[in-house]
């Protein structure tokens, strides 16, 4: 169990998540409320990701609590994720590579496509497999230690673990070439500026920030959430005819949920508050 501050004032104390989530021995899993706690436990090898705990995340991510409404994702130890583990692909055969690497899209379409949205904590090296997971979620929050690679080039593989097709949507495929084919490393301040981050805060408060956004995410109606984060994405890789029409539909869906009725009517009576500047 561990308290963790989730606001100025409020702090929250995380349970470990019971049933087959307790069993997931490369990650540690903890719920306070809506809001559930992935860590990645493998620090001795900087999480690395092993295919277990490729295997591990993808079952996390399917058998969240029905009362889960936000995941936050952290590293333990001095880094987020070092990516692959290297120790695992110098024996793979091309076809066993390709299957490999369905494997990664399999558990992080689980994180993308999963019932609820999902906040990564960035914190020393995010590299490789480590950011492709990063662009999976749908908020990153990153500290001044966060640094950012994409070494494939340097160890003669490629992203396999969804790369090509979510970081460019992050940075452009100008950018992701150039980390590829020169090594190139953006620390923290850069990764805020180019997009791989969209919160920049102090060392030692990715998980307090985390968690502020999800308490406020966690407090929107969850057919509002499943549409931003399921639809959103979807339309925005459609033609602008095709994507307008699932708009409406996916509009009118949540506008006729029990939901949104009560937050516009409470609005319009006061109860609700006003949209302001946020800091
Ligand atoms: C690992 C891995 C790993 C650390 N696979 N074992 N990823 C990379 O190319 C990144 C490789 N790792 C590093 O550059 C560094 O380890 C770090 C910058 C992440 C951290 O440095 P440091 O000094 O804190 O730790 P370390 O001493 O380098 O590593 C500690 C241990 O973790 C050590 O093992 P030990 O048994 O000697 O203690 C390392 O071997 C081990 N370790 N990173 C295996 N990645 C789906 S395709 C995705 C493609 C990719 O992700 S390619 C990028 C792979």
């Amino acid at each position: 169990m561990s308290s963790i501050q989730v606001d100025a004032s409020i702090t929250a104390e995380f349970r470990p998540v019971q049933g087959v989530l307790a069993q997931q021995s490369l990650l540690c899993i903890e719920q306070s409320g809506a809001i559930v706690h992935l860590r990645l436990n493998r620090p001795g090898k900087r999480n690395a990701m092993s295919d277990t705990m490729i295997r591990q995340l993808h079952t996390a991510f399917i058998n969240l609590p029905p009362s889960a409404r936000v995941v936050v994702i952290s590293g333990e130890g001095s880094h987020f994720c070092a990516g692959l583990d290297l120790s695992e692909v110098s024996e793979q055969s091309v076809t066993d590579g390709i299957h490999h690497s369905r494997l990664w899209h399999a558990a992080f379409d689980a994180v993308q496509f999963g019932p609820v949205p999902v906040i990564s904590v960035l914190h020393g090296a995010v590299v490789g497999g480590g950011l492709e997971l990063a662009a999976t979620t749908h908020l990153r929050v990153a500290e001044p230690s966060a640094y950012y690679g994409l070494p494939e080039g340097q160890r003669g593989i490629f992203v396999g673990g969804s790369g090509s097709a979510r970081i460019p949507r992050l940075i452009g495929v100008s950018r992701m070439s150039d980390m590829m084919l020169t090594g190139r490393v953006f620390d923290a301040v850069e990764g805020q500026s180019v997009g791989l981050s969209n919160y920049l805060v102090r060392e030692g408060e990715g998980l307090f920030k985390a968690f502020e956004l999800a308490t406020k995410i966690a407090s929107n109606a969850p057919l509002s959430n499943y549409a931003i984060t399921q639809a959103l994405p979807r339309i925005a890789e459609m033609a602008p005819a095709e994507g307008l029409f699932v708009e409406s539909l996916m509009s009118a869906i949540a506008q006729g949920d029990e939901a949104a009725k009560q937050r516009v009517r409470d609005f319009l009576e006061k109860r609700a508050n006003k949209v302001e500047k946020t800091s």
